[in-house]
C-alpha cells in the first residue's frame, strides 16, 4: 500500500490523479491519499475525469485519516462520480486496481472550504446521504451507486392493509413458478390500531445461495429488523413471526432462478394483547420468534443476531 499525505491551506485546491495519468493505470495498484485541511474547514472533492473499468478498479473514500474507517463512498462504475465533501477536516481516498486496465483512471480536485458549507441535492438528483448526490435516473436501475445501496431500496414495494381478524395471503413473485433471479421485493403491511400482524409460512423453498428473506417492525424498510432466513438446510421451516405493533415490513430477494426460490405466507391481524410463547422443545430467539430446540448450538445461526449460538462453548 502506498500512502500520500497532503495538506491543503484554506481556500486552496490540489489536483490528484491516478498513477501514470493520462496513461493507463497499471494492475495491482493500491494507492491512498490522506488529505488534511485546517481547523474549521472541510474538503470538497470534484472529479474532472473518471475512466475506470468496473472489473479492473475501485475508488473509495471516507472521513478522517484512518484508511477503511468511516467510509461513505465507493465507485466502480465507468461514469461520472458525484462530488464529495468530508464531515471534518480530513478525508482519505483510495484507488485500487486488480486486473489489466484499458483506461486512464481519474483526475480530481480537492479544495479546502469552510466547515459551514454543505451540498444540497437538486430535485433531479437522489440523495445518498453524507452530501453525496447522484443522478436521479440512477435510482432503481439495479446498480448500487450510493455506498449504502439506498438508491436501490424500496424499488418494488407493495403496501397492504389488513382489517381486524382478516388474513392476507402473500406469495413470492411469479408463484408457483420460481422467482426470477433479480427480485428485490418488499411488502409493508398495516393493521389497525391495537392490532399486531401474525405471519405464518405455508410453503418456503429456496437454496441458501438463491434467496434471502427478512422482516422488521414498522413501515421503514431495513429498520428494526428482527428476522432473517437463509439457513443452510432449513429453508422450508421458517418460524412464525409476530410484529410488535401494527406494522411490519417483509423483504424477499432472489439471486438465482435455476433452483426453487418461492414461498407462500399468511398475514393475520390479531389483537395486540396476543403473544407467542415458545414451547419447552423450542429455543426462544426473542421477539416471539421460536425455533426448533435442536437448532440450539448446532453452529448455524437461526435467530437473527445468532443468539441460538451464544454461550455454546463451540468457539471457545
Ligand atoms: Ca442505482
Ligand atoms: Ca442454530
Amino acid at each position: 500500500m502506498h500512502t500520500v499525505v497532503l495538506y491543503i491551506n484554506a481556500s486552496d485546491t490540489l489536483e490528484i490523479s491516478s498513477p501514470n495519468y493520462p496513461g493507463n493505470y497499471s494492475d495491482y495498484i493500491d494507492k491512498n491519499w490522506i488529505l488534511h485541511a485546517e481547523e474549521n474547514q472541510k474538503i470538497y472533492i470534484t472529479f474532472s475525469s473518471f475512466e475506470a473499468d468496473e472489473y479492473s478498479a475501485y475508488f473509495s473514500a471516507g472521513d478522517g485519516d484512518n484508511i477503511y474507517s468511516n467510509q461513505f463512498f465507493n465507485w466502480y462504475r465507468s461514469n461520472e462520480p458525484p462530488d464529495l465533501i468530508s464531515t471534518g477536516n480530513q478525508i482519505w481516498l483510495r484507488f485500487s486496481s486488480y486486473s489489466i486496465p484499458a483506461t486512464s483512471g481519474f483526475v480530481l480536485s480537492a479544495s479546502s472550504i469552510p466547515a459551514t458549507e454543505n451540498l444540497t441535492c437538486a430535485a433531479s438528483e437522489f440523495d445518498c446521504g453524507h452530501s453525496v448526490c447522484i443522478n436521479g435516473s440512477w435510482r432503481c436501475d439495479k446498480i448500487y451507486d450510493c455506498y449504502d445501496g439506498s438508491d436501490e431500496f424500496s424499488c418494488d414495494t407493495t403496501v397492504l392493509y389488513i382489517n381486524v381478524s382478516d388474513t392476507l395471503e402473500i406469495s413470492s413473485p411469479n408463484y408457483p413458478s420460481n422467482s426470477s433471479d433479480d427480485i428485490d421485493k418488499t411488502w409493508i403491511l398495516h393493521a389497525e390500531e391495537n392490532q399486531k400482524i401474525y405471519i405464518t409460512f405455508s410453503s418456503f423453498e429456496a437454496d441458501e445461495y438463491s434467496a434471502y428473506f427478512s422482516a422488521g417492525d414498522g413501515a421503514n424498510l431495513y429498520s428494526n429488523q428482527f428476522f432473517e432466513w437463509h439457513s443452510y438446510s432449513r429453508w422450508n421451516e421458517p418460524p412464525d413471526l409476530i410484529s410488535h405493533a401494527n406494522q411490519i415490513w417483509l423483504r424477499f430477494t432472489s439471486y438465482w432462478s435455476s433452483v426453487p426460490s418461492r414461498f407462500v405466507l399468511s398475514a393475520t391481524s390479531i389483537p395486540s394483547t396476543e403473544n407467542l410463547t415458545c414451547a419447552a422443545s423450542e429455543f426462544d430467539c426473542g421477539h416471539s420468534v421460536c425455533i426448533n430446540g435442536s437448532w440450539r448450538c448446532d453452529y448455524q445461526w437461526d435467530c437473527y443476531g445468532g443468539s441460538d449460538e451464544l454461550s455454546c462453548g463451540n468457539y471457545a
